[in-house]
């Protein structure tokens, strides 16, 4: 119970301190992790589903078609992190094409929807010590002694990578190879490059789901925060980063508004953006420089024949 009620209030001040220092900011932004409320992760699942959005359905079909070379990569009795425990069916096909997995360590922040990926792979899978990890994986946190050392497979579907400045991601990949060791391995997801005329659809949907995940964030801000948005003054937006390969959700102010969020007051002036998202997309050049910069190497990777998607598998580079 203590632990919830902390939990909540950590929650709450990290969300007020993100929100306030993003809208004083010259281009206002808000972190994207904060778009996964109950709504925003219902209404995330809808995305996966839509036409446009070619990604998830992308991912899953790889991890069916290249089973064997992923088992094969993966080697027998691994132990499987997943860093985000989000992906579902992704994971579960992934622990069904492995050679006897020993464990499976799903690690994620909120500690409620864990239990309920934990129950589902216990069932599913009565042969894999199933066992969490409450963490934030954006921060640094070290295993727990019960994790195996040995085979320890690291797992990141869902292009998550991609929401990561290139600082983050080089951050984040340094530390799965601190937790995994020299004999570690990992399998990464990342959406990859394409023309402008599939990207933008897959973040702005004809039936309109992408901007109401986008403008949840508002709702959300209004509820937890005290906030007084007037949603219907916002429009959803997804554009076209070159410099940073990446697509952008913003929500753009329809006139000139005064908004308030926990007794603070910040102006919008007519087009003025909140960026709430950037997604990034790579090439498989890119991705390996990534990835080197975060002490590992491209040793496989598996795509579709449209080279849409991409799954990378990566080694430790020697150290
Ligand atoms: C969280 C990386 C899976 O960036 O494609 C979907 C989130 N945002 N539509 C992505 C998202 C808008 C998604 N991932």
């Amino acid at each position: 119970m203590l632990d919830v009620v902390s939990d909540h209030n950590w929650q709450y001040e990290a969300f007020r301190g993100d929100v306030l220092s993003g809208l004083s900011q010259a281009q206002k932004s808000i972190p994207s992790r904060w778009l996964y409320d109950d709504l925003g992760s219902e209404l995330f699942e809808r995305i996966t589903r839509l036409e446009e959005y070619y990604p998830t359905r992308t991912e899953t079909a790889l991890l069916t078609a290249h089973a064997e070379a992923i088992a094969s990569f993966s080697g027998d009795g691994a132990v499987v992190l997943e860093y985000g425990a989000g992906a579902g069916i992704k994971t579960e096909i992934l622990i069904a094409a492995l050679r006897a997995p020993r464990f499976y360590v799903p690690i994620d922040i909120a500690a409620d929807f864990l239990e309920q990926t934990v129950a589902r792979f216990r069932a599913r899978f009565p042969a894999v010590t199933t066992r969490p990890i409450v963490a934030d994986f954006t921060a640094p946190f070290e295993l727990p002694a019960w994790v195996p050392e040995e085979r320890r497979l690291a797992f990141f579907p869902g292009s998550t990578i991609g929401n990561l400045d290139a600082s983050e991601a080089r951050q984040f990949l340094r530390r799965m190879r601190h937790h995994l060791g020299c004999r570690g391995r990992a399998i990464i997801g990342a959406d990859l490059k394409k023309p402008l005329d599939v990207l933008i659809p897959a973040y702005d949907d004809a039936a309109g789901v992408t901007a109401q995940f986008n403008l949840n964030l508002l709702r959300r801000v209004n509820r937890e925060l005290g906030g007084d948005f007037a949603l219907e003054r916002f429009v959803h937006s997804a554009r076209w980063n070159p410099a940073e390969s990446a697509v952008e959700m913003h929500l753009v102010s329809r006139n000139p508004q005064t908004v308030m969020v926990a007794g603070r007051r910040f102006h919008f002036a007519a087009g003025e953006s909140i960026h709430t998202e950037s997604s990034r997309k790579y090439d498989a050049a890119g991705f390996e420089a990534l990835a080197r910069s975060g002490g590992w190497r491209v040793s496989d990777s598996w795509s579709d024949s449209g080279g849409r998607f991409a799954l990378f598998g990566l080694r430790p580079v020697a150290s």
